[in-house]
């Protein structure tokens, strides 16, 4: 399991060693997304906002992992349909890091259903239908620890700091 709170270190005013905390979020561009060729668009909707990249990889989800992705929804009519539509093709993987990835990365994302959805969000811009709503977000730090730790190895995660660091966030 791979908590989505990244500790490290930095020494306090006072000379004591004060742990920081980076929220990360687990996102998704869904098959729909990839074959309409999206990946770009949505990808860079998340550099542009100034959050970091810190996994990334393309795969086709085994039922397996569909299933525990959405087990929240096994009991639901359509798991099988939403189960069936995101294993039929190549999913792109991410993990996000940043203060208040979680929610703002919802509210990037928009509303399930694409028609209500605001213009600006990536449902509301890009989508149509809540079958095809072309991505996926975490919604509570311990949905993300749980995706984060589904779709990714440890080792599939980079611990980097942007150059420009200090032109995202104060202090
Ligand atoms: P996601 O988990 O994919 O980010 O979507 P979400 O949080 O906005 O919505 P959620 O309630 O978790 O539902 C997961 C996905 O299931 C499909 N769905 N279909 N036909 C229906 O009533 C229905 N309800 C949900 C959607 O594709 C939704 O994204
Ligand atoms: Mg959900």
């Amino acid at each position: 399991m791979c908590l989505p709170i990244r500790a490290s270190g930095v020494d306090d005013d006072d000379g004591f060693f004060k742990v920081m905390a980076a929220e990360r979020s687990f996102i998704a561009i869904k098959p729909d997304g990839v074959q309409r060729g999206l990946v770009g668009e949505i990808l860079g909707r998340f550099e542009r906002k100034g959050f970091k990249l810190v996994g990334l990889k393309q795969l086709t989800p085994t039922r397996e992992l569909a299933e525990q992705h959405y087990g929240v929804h096994k009991e639901r009519p359509f798991f099988a349909g939403l189960v069936d539509f995101i294993t039929s093709g190549p999913v792109v993987a991410m993990v996000w890091e940043g203060d208040g990835v979680i929610t703002s990365a919802r509210k990037m994302i928009g509303a399930t259903k694409p028609l209500e959805a605001e213009p600006g969000t990536i449902r509301g811009d890009l989508a149509i239908n809540i079958g095809r709503n072309v991505i996926h977000g975490s919604d509570a730090p311990e949905t993300a620890a749980f995706e984060i730790g589904l779709w990714f190895q440890p080792s599939e995660l980079s611990d980097w700091t942007p150059s420009d660091q200090g032109w995202r966030v104060e202090g």
